[in-house]
């Protein structure tokens, strides 16, 4: 620190932002001329990006800078989001819009020769995430930025995202998205390191009083290095900051010691191992694979956050035991679980407190909040394995289960099997590691993502441990979005709309202040411009869908949109059966009678984890029915059926705008909560849905006369699917006829599909597609109906919207400050 004397002339030196439009051209010139030494005789939109990202990048960094001495000086409770995705997507548009410069910059680079779009345009998505739990990551950080909370998230700085999809001939191939050739948005902390171990053993040594103290020593060590991304709240000088571990070899460069021993590439191998840590993202969404590697990033991570988040402590020389006052953890998911062992040992080990003393401080710190009941997602780990790369850990998390186990024989004296069912360690060959468990065991809270899934993981996954427990350990949540993002940002023009009629702008910091709307839902003149709006979003939708498949769509035509991660649990090929059935009654009507029939748009877009196979055959199938079908003279404009490639989130803010409908068909119970269902309703469109997740409490919100609800109830799962397997299963004749074209080969080759086809016919038809076949295809035609009336329909999108302010995360942040960390907000003080 600088000492008084000398302050002086740092306050008149201080860096300040640009200020209007001449400011900004100043500043993107300069980064022009000097830090991308170029000039206007070679400045292409690539390097007016970059130049237009650094002016806002220095802007956001002196507000991040002020946010943080602030938050340093007032020492209150932070919040640390510990996920391994965040989906961010694109950062410049959002700075703009959350600084509220945008038109400055709009105006400036007009002057200067480049449209604001074509800029924006060449930013590559920051894609460190699967999906909805990686966007839900995105979404918090926005809101707790928003509101002003002292918050911070760790994630892992991967060098390759998500993978870039290519569909070739109608196959989904995956490109690595080596995205950091140009990032402006992250500032490399070369000061701040972690050294990461893994592997060696564990000595007991003991100390005075005869107290033993387990040393950790050998094996390897890498090195974190973070790097720091400014999060810009929405109409407010905080900006958060989200803390990104990259791995490298220990030991700068590499090891001279081997290097001085003529052992030149295997230290160059070691140091390529090392970084390998962070290198890729793995690429499942809802699917756990156990792989080494996964395991060694996850502990890299969480070691490297928590020593962070223990070094800030320990500067405010507090008692330990303030430590849960001071700190709040949230697990996103199982991922992060190991953070429970780990602060445990440097407690114990480390810093020497008692083990009591040190698991109250662990479960007061720690929030665990469940995305899924799928089997397949939860997390296990071969006992084997952990005990192999964190020696230490596996002692601390069998101490763990041991003393919880105690306390369940204590609570349950009669009961045997209650110890074999909660264990932490699953007693099968080999052993497991139950992460949900420890995560249970070692939280405070736990909570689900909606309503029904949080009652479900309290009657089926976790059933136990509400025994044991309690019911108010266990709690929900409903997942939100940021209306920033998700309306202000993709949909410029409705925002604008809303804001001209309920007084301004008020309603992007409070949703619910769009209730303001409904009234307007009869007035005709307002309907118009939103029906002109919505028009014009499909114009935008359907020029993009032009240049990426070559197909020519009809923005007049509904366009029904299912927009996910491909899988079997999501239905998108009940959707495509569907869409066959619709083809095949079109086929099967006389011309005349094809001319009174509504023209549909079905557009899918969506990855397939590399190594799920029948995700795949679905990406395939669509294609494959788009290729007959968009051919068809008999057809034409009557239906479309459109794959869009490499679905992402800035994509997805052109595509979620230009919806009429929108398709969240889940079996019953498997999707946790759903976000882009709320997104697409925010927009304006309506959505089909089965009674899962968030689209019961959508549903509760906007009016069940406002949605297109179908199928069997999570109630009823269980037994539909006995049925399939000891009674007799008998398939919807409508998908049978589907079946049968597809056995034709009216889309190719029949063994192609001959998989999907086997599930449901002769595999138990495990995602009930035959058991709500018919609702599905008779709700279609409700849609097709309603759809005719154009002002009742545009009337319930505006009604719908208009009841959608429960559905900001700003209100998702604002129940887990109150219900699980315990904090409030604290604006920077100017
Ligand atoms: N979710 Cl476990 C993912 O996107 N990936 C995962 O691995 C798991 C869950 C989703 C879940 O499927 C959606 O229903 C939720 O809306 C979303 O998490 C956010 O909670």
């Amino acid at each position: 620190s600088i000492p008084e004397p000398q302050r002086e002339a740092w306050k008149r030196a201080q860096a300040q932002g640009f200020r209007g439009k001449d400011g900004f051209e100043k500043e993107l010139v300069r980064h022009v001329e000097t830090t991308l030494a170029r000039s206007m005789f070679n400045c292409d939109e690539k390097a007016a990006y970059s130049a237009t990202s650094l002016a806002f990048r220095d802007q956001l960094i002196l507000d991040w800078n002020r946010t943080q001495q602030n938050q340093t000086y007032r020492d209150s409770k932070r919040v640390y989001y510990l996920s391994l995705e965040f989906l961010m997507g694109r950062a410049l548009d959002n700075a703009m819009l959350n600084i509220g410069q945008k038109d400055t910059a709009k105006a400036g680079l007009s002057e200067l020769g480049f449209r604001i779009e074509d800029i924006i345009g060449q930013e590559n998505d920051a894609a460190l995430g699967n999906g909805g739990l990686g966007r839900l990551a995105a979404c918090f950080l926005d809101s707790l930025a928003s509101l002003d909370f002292h918050a911070w998230g760790y994630g892992l700085r991967y060098r390759y995202g998500i993978f870039k999809q290519e569909i070739i001939d109608g196959y989904q191939v995956e490109v690595p998205d080596y995205w950091l050739d140009f990032n402006p948005w992250e500032f490399p902390r070369h000061d701040v390191t972690v050294d990461i171990q893994f592997f060696g053993n564990v000595r007991k040594e003991s100390k005075e009083q005869g107290k033993e103290v387990a040393i950790w020593e050998g094996g390897e060590i890498v090195q974190a290095v973070a790097y720091d991304v400014p999060i810009p709240g929405y109409n407010t000088s905080t900006t958060n900051n989200l803390r990104l571990w990259s791995s490298k070899a220990s030991g700068g460069e590499f090891d001279f010691q081997k290097f001085n021993n003529g052992d030149y590439e295997s230290s160059v191998a070691d140091q390529q191992r090392a970084e390998t840590i962070s290198a890729v993202l793995y690429p499942n969404d809802n699917l756990e694979r156990g792989k080494e590697l996964r395991l060694k990033q996850q502990y890299f991570w969480v070691a490297a956050s928590l020593h962070d988040i223990v070094r800030r402590f320990k500067k405010s020389k507090r008692p330990w035991k303030q430590f849960a006052d001071q700190v709040a953890i949230q697990l996103n998911d199982t991922h992060p679980t190991l953070a429970i062992v780990e602060l445990q040992r440097i407690l114990v080990d480390i810093e020497g407190l008692e083990w009591e003393e040190a698991w109250d401080i662990v479960t007061s710190t720690f929030g665990y909040t469940n995305h899924t009941v799928l089997p397949e997602a939860l997390e296990k780990w071969p006992v084997g394995l952990v005990q192999h790369l964190l020696p230490r850990h596996l002692q601390i998390i069998y101490d763990i289960n041991l003393y919880f186990l105690q306390q369940v024989e204590k609570q349950f004296p009669n009961d045997r099997d209650i110890l074999r069912r909660v264990s932490i360690i699953e007693e099968s060959q080999p052993k497991m590691v139950r992460m949900a468990y420890l995560a249970i065991v070692g939280s405070h809270k736990v909570n689900g993502v909606a309503e029904l899934h949080s009652d479900l993981i309290k009657t089926t996954i976790f059933k136990d441990f509400v025994e044991i427990y309690g019911p108010d350990k266990f709690t929900n949540v409903t997942n939100g979005i940021t209306p920033r993002r998700w309306l202000h940002q993709a949909n410029p023009r409705l925002s604008e709309l809303i804001a001209s009629k309920i007084g301004g702008n008020d309603f992007l910091k409070d949703l619910t202040k769009l209730n303001k709307l409904e009234s307007l839902a009869e007035d005709k003149e307002f309907r118009k411009e939103w029906s002109e709006i919505k028009y014009a979003n499909k114009v935008r939708l359907a020029k993009l869908i032009k240049e990426l498949t070559g197909v020519t769509v009809n923005p007049a035509a509904l366009f029904d949109i299912q927009v996910k991660r491909i899988h079997e649990y999501k239905r998108q090929q009940l959707n495509i059966f569907g869409v066959i059935h619709r083809y095949l009654t079109l086929k099967a009507m006389s011309p005349e009678e094809r001319k009174k029939q509504l023209p549909r748009v079905s557009v899918f877009g969506g990855k397939a984890a590399p190594g799920y196979w029948m995700a795949k055959q679905i990406i395939h199938l669509i294609n494959a029915v788009g290729s007959v079908v968009n051919n068809d003279a008999d057809i034409g404009d009557l239906l479309k059926v459109i794959f869009l490639p490499d679905y992402n989130v800035s994509k997805a803010e052109i595509i979620t705008p230009a919806s009429d409908i929108s398709e969240h068909i889940s079996t019953a119970g498997t999707e946790a909560s759903g976000t882009s269902n709320m997104k697409f309703v925010l927009n304006g469109g309506l959505i089909i849905g089965t009674c899962d997740g968030a689209n019961i409490e959508i549903t509760r919100e906007i009016g069940d006369n406002n949605i297109f609800l179908f199928g069997n109830l999570a109630e009823d799962v269980e037994d539909l699917r006995h049925a399939h397997n000891y009674g007799s299963h008998t398939i919807d004749p409508d998908l049978n006829k589907v079946f049968e074209e597809m056995e034709k080969g009216t889309f190719g080759t029949p063994h192609d599909f001959s998989a999907m086809v086997a599930a449901v016919r002769h595999h138990g038809d495990y995602y009930l597609v035959s058991d709500d076949f018919h609702s599905y295809i008779e709700t279609h035609k409700l849609v097709d109906e309603a759809y005719r009336n154009q002002d009742e329909w545009v009337a319930k999108c505006i009604v719908s919207v208009a009841r959608m302010g429960f559905f900001s995360s700003d209100r998702c942040i604002n129940e887990y400050a109150e219900s699980i960390w315990n904090v409030e907000p604290l604006a920077v003080k100017s």
